[in-house]
């Protein structure tokens, strides 16, 4: 689309614009989430040789049903690397980043999340070293991991204020550095989040690669079976779903998560939803009974500066 260069930087075409609607191109977004997977990429071949994954075959690139909107992916492996994946959606409303990297299951390292949706006036944002065992009852695991990353959490939760109540079960899979925002679009935000997304996989490249390889098989399996329980929660649960049905229809969409997004969650383990979150069903039961929001919570940050958890301590691990 070469009226993108003619435009002003950051801004959205509207809508209506003749051209546009003629060309059938992607409204020039305040933001273009391409760089921020150029960047990982980038840095992560700093570290490491990434090599491509056999996921990338049969997912790199597909057409929204209204043939309006377009969804590219890209898929890598590496040496203590599981999957590295991305997915980009752009269409005339949104743009989308789901960009999660999975370590090996000898590795005890917390699995780097961005999640961004952009619509014309908000942005929903999530990002995070999800940790991969429970930091709100094991101090040893939020001691190896976080306490170091403290100061870079706190400098971006006074950028980005709280996002609000979340499906409560949501926290346990957040680390006390998440950045769980909410904001309308503006150019300056986008430059922060950028830079946050920056310093995180920074962080977490180098946890990844000063990470002692498991060798004990107990704590391999452990390791293990908490992303396959990530993964049941995430291909069950993503909000993003109902999006991508709509984009591409349930089978597509469907494969997509199971296959691509959430690769995995049908090899690595054979517990279902249930045998992970009894607790969730029972209380979504309810919500649906009673029409209210018992699920969500967490008005504001459930962390103080020292990253200690301030909401109550129930977890279903
Ligand atoms: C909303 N996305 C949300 C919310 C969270 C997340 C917490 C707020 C609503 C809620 O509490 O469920 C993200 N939740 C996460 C993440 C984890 C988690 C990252 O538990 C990890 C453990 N989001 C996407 C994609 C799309 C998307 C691919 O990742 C679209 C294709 C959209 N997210 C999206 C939309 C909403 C949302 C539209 C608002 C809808 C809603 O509130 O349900």
């Amino acid at each position: 689309c070469l009226q993108h260069t003619l435009l002003p930087p950051l801004t959205i075409i509207p809508t209506s614009t003749p051209n546009w609607r003629r060309s059938n191109c992607i409204p020039s977004f305040s933001v273009s989430y391409h760089n921020f997977v150029q960047f990982a990429l980038d840095e992560t071949r700093r570290h490491t040789h990434l090599i491509p994954s056999p996921l990338q075959e049969k997912f790199s690139f597909m057409n929204s049903k209204d043939g309006k909107g377009r969804l590219s992916m890209l898929s890598f492996e590496a040496a203590s690397i599981r999957l590295l994946r991305s997915l980009l959606i752009e269409t005339e409303t949104m743009q989308v980043l789901d960009f999660t990297v999975f370590p090996k299951a000898e590795y005890d390292v917390p699995i780097f999340c961005a999640n961004f949706f952009t619509s014309a006036k908000t942005n929903i944002v999530v990002l995070d070293l999800n940790p991969l065992h429970d930091i709100i009852n094991q101090y040893e695991y939020k001691e190896k991991y976080f306490k170091s990353l403290l100061p870079l959490g706190l400098k971006y939760a006074e950028l980005f204020p709280w996002g609000g109540k979340l499906t409560s079960e949501s926290i346990n899979f957040f680390s006390p550095i998440v950045i769980w925002t909410k904001f309308t679009s503006s150019p300056q935000q986008y430059d922060i989040l950028f830079s946050a997304f920056r310093d995180y996989y920074k962080v977490w490249l180098e946890l990844i690669c000063k990470a002692d390889k498991e060798t004990d098989e107990s704590l391999i399996f452990h390791n293990l079976e908490a992303q396959h329980r990530y993964l049941t929660w995430r291909s069950e649960k993503d909000p993003g779903q109902g999006v991508l049905k709509k984009l591409i229809g349930d089978t597509l969409a469907k494969d997509l998560l199971r296959n691509f997004l959430f690769n995995g969650v049908d090899e690595l383990g054979r517990k279902t939803f249930n045998d992970y979150f009894p607790h969730y069903c029972t209380e979504e039961e309810i919500v649906k009974k009673k029409g209210n929001i018992v699920g969500k919570s967490f008005e504001n940050r459930p962390w103080n500066a020292r990253g200690e958890f301030l909401g109550n301590r129930f977890s279903n691990w």
